[in-house]
């Protein structure tokens, strides 16, 4: 089984190796291990050097297509489910992925009590004084990496820390806290370095930046969340309607 590639006019020849094995990758070839055949065994189905196809794997590392685990190898990223959600429902992400068939998971990245940022303070209508829960979570849906959320819950909402399992609106509601209405704002972002490295993109990748707020019955709010998604992974679908007709007064 050969691959042999040619670089097309004016094209650089590791770059001829970046395509063919991006096609290689997104056609299956590799996708029984994840792993990358050896450096000697591919430069001899390309029957390229060793400098050539170094240069393409460091295009496809940047790329996120690939990435190296010390002392193991250079693996392929697992292709990353592609979810829509849509944007009118305040849902959890581990309900959103259940009703997918994807079982959520997190990585924990902070967890703690903290005075309020000014920012969280104001978002979360909260004193200066009044301590918030605060929780930063890689969120994976089937162990890819989708998003990276960083919640601020005002501690009496959630005197107890501790008591948050894999999901922080099953928590609130254990309590009798679960939100019934938010309020979100989403943009489009370039992520930093190290949230690339955690979602498995490449350095500068798009993603979605959402803020939620979400508030009780009783309009007091309850979390206050950044999340950065994977643009790559996440359509967020709104349904339109036609406003209803204006009536003018009648005199
Ligand atoms: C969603 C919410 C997030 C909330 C989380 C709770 C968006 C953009 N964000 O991801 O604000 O904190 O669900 O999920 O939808 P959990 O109950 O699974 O921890």
């Amino acid at each position: 089984m050969s691959m042999m590639v040619e670089a097309a006019p004016g094209q650089k020849l590791y770059r001829a190796v970046v395509d063919a094995l991006r096609r290689q990758i997104e056609t299956g070839r590799f996708a029984e291990t994840q792993l990358l055949p050896a450096e000697r065994e591919l430069c001899e189905l390309l029957d390229v050097s060793r400098t050539t196809l170094r240069k393409a794997i460091a295009d496809l590392i940047d790329e996120g297509v690939l990435y190296h685990r010390h002392g193991a190898g250079t693996f392929i990223h697992r292709a990353t489910p592609r979810v829509e959600q849509p944007s009118s429902r305040l849902t959890s992400f581990t309900e959103d992925m259940r009703l997918r068939g994807l079982e959520a998971s997190s990585r924990e990245l902070e967890r703690g009590v903290f005075l309020p940022t000014p920012e969280e303070a104001m978002m979360l209508g909260a004193g200066p004084n009044e301590r918030v829960f605060r929780l930063g979570r890689l969120r994976l849906a089937d162990g890819s990496p989708m998003a990276i959320e960083r919640a601020a819950i005002p501690m009496r909402y959630l005197p107890e820390p501790d008591s948050v399992g894999a999901s922080l609106y099953e928590a609130l509601a254990s309590r009798g806290f679960k939100p019934t209405r938010g309020l979100q704002r989403l943009r489009a972002t370039l992520v930093c370095d190290a949230d690339a490295d955690l979602l498995g993109v490449a350095h500068n990748s798009p993603a979605l930046y959402i803020q939620r707020i979400a508030y009780l019955a009783d309009g007091s709010c309850v979390e206050f969340t950044k999340s950065w998604y994977r643009a790559d992974a996440y359509d967020f679908v709104s349904e339109l309607t036609l406003s209803p007709p204006i009536r003018k007064a009648r005199r």
